[in-house]
């Protein structure tokens, strides 16, 4: 663990393989990311080394020669921590520490750091530590004698092969005992869902560090916490968004992803994470000054396909164009993404054009009509209020008036349910 207060900063020492698949530019790319990571978890970068190779080292991730070179390196500059770029595995790590007798991270267990240090609520610690202890768990060897500081109560002397195992038993509880806690969270969060139905929801996806909160907080008003840091934002913040003309959304913005989230994070966010795959739309935010957003784009996409949410109503959002010294190729991104909008959140600029944007979206994505009904089809009535919004209810002498909001896709059933109950639908007027 990375001590933010207690300690400091630490000095660390990054470590990358290029491979044939993984070119010397696209790893001196992840370099650059994990360096930010390790910023954020309160480390300076000293120094990279890197390495071609074309195959991993089963024992030491490395070539033998590396390891030597790391050493002489590490103990020569008393460097304390030693970052990897890619996942190791627990023998990796054990036989690493043991060559560079030095601490040994790697990218996952850096990003758990990270997770740890930032998490405010109680669900998102709790889903945290859920993810600390699964990623823990495989790697509990000797060398892991700061766990018994961790959970107190543990003989001091480090352990032996049995107090492993007893901590590897306590571990397992308490894996049970909080993922029952989550399912408990997350039962609570379902419910207070149900209470919002009044409005749509829209999920502000994106990478890390791209502008999500900032663009919260210019649309609604508020005040969510933005830094340019990653993963500045882990609980969801749900705020209420005027569109203008009558028209208003409720928009959700939560974690940020990045390349090579730890698999355990994913699983451990899933509750988090459900308010972006239950949204009625995306709202995928790009930093496209970034050199890579189009890979930024393709790691969140196949994120959100981890989630089952690939196939959600999706509007790209081009932040960050005030940073662009060229304009140029915004016409070529725009021919690759039909649903799009370029904005800056933080210079205003096209604010009305991605709230336009949105209204056309509801428009197209959600229907709203007038649904005239006898008083006494209480069945149908009721029905209506389960599958589509009640925007507006009143009566005209026997006649029942509902004003709806329906999803496209539930247009059909809708249709029938009046048909049966020798109704008729209208459209409703143009709010705008
Ligand atoms: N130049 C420029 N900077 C921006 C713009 N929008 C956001 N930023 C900056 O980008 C950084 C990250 O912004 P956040 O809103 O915290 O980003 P986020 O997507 O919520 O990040 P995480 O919560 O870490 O996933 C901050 O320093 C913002 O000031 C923009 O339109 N232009
Ligand atoms: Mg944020």
């Amino acid at each position: 663990m990375i001590e933010l207060a207690s300690t400091g900063r630490e000095r660390c020492v990054l470590v990358g393989v290029s491979t044939r698949t993984a070119s010397r530019e696209a790893l001196a790319d992840s370099l650059d990311e994990l360096e930010l990571l390790a910023d954020t978890a309160g480390a300076d970068v000293v120094a990279r080394m890197t390495q071609d190779r074309d195959r991993f080292e089963p024992a030491t991730f490395i070539g033998k020669g590396k390891v030597d070179e790391l050493r002489a390196l590490v103990q020569e500059q008393r460097i304390p921590l030693v970052i990897f770029d890619d996942d190791l595995t627990p023998v990796q790590v054990r036989n690493l520490e043991t060559a560079l007798e030095v601490k040994v991270l790697d990218r996952s267990g850096l990003i758990l750091d990270i997770f740890v240090a930032r998490a405010r609520s109680s669900e998102a610690k709790t889903q945290v530590e859920l993810a600390q202890l699964q990623y823990l768990l495989p790697r509990l060897t000797r060398a892991w004698t700061h766990l018994s500081k961790q959970f107190g109560g543990i003989g001091t002397k480090g352990p032996g092969e049995t107090q492993i195992e007893t901590d590897r038993r306590m571990i397992r509880t308490r894996i049970s005992h909080l993922k029952e806690k989550l399912d408990r969270i997350g039962q609570q969060r379902e419910t207070q869902r149900k209470g919002r139905r009044k409005h749509l929801r829209a999920a502000l996806v994106g990478y890390t560090n791209v502008g999500k909160s900032t663009l919260l907080n210019i649309l609604s008003g508020s005040d969510v916490f933005v830094e340019n840091r990653l993963f500045a934002t882990l609980d969801p913040t749900t705020r209420y968004v005027d569109l203008g003309s009558g028209n208003a959304i409720l928009m959700t913005d939560t974690v940020g992803f990045i390349r090579k989230l730890p698999h355990h994070l994913v699983a451990s966010f899933k509750s988090t994470l459900e308010e972006v795959t239950e949204a009625d739309m995306l709202l995928h935010v790009v930093d496209v000054s970034h050199p890579s957003y189009e890979e930024q784009i393709a790691i969140v996409q196949e994120t959100l396909a981890e989630l089952n949410a690939a196939d959600r109503t999706t509007l790209m959002v081009f932040n960050k164009v005030d940073r662009l010294a060229d304009r140029g190729f915004l016409g070529e991104v725009a021919r690759h993404h039909p649903s799009h909008v370029f904005i800056s959140a933080t210079r205003g600029i096209n604010l009305m054009g991605l709230k336009e944007a949105l209204v056309a979206l509801l428009r197209q994505e959600f229907r709203e009509v007038t649904v005239q009904l006898s008083h006494t089809e209480q069945r149908a009535i009721s029905q209506l209020f389960n599958i589509t919004e009640v925007t507006e209810q009143r009566y005209e002498g026997d006649t029942a008036l509902l004003t709806i909001r329906m999803a496209a896709g539930d247009e059909r059933q809708v249709r029938q349910l009046v048909r049966e109950a020798g109704g008729s639908i209208t459209s409703a007027p143009d709010p705008g």
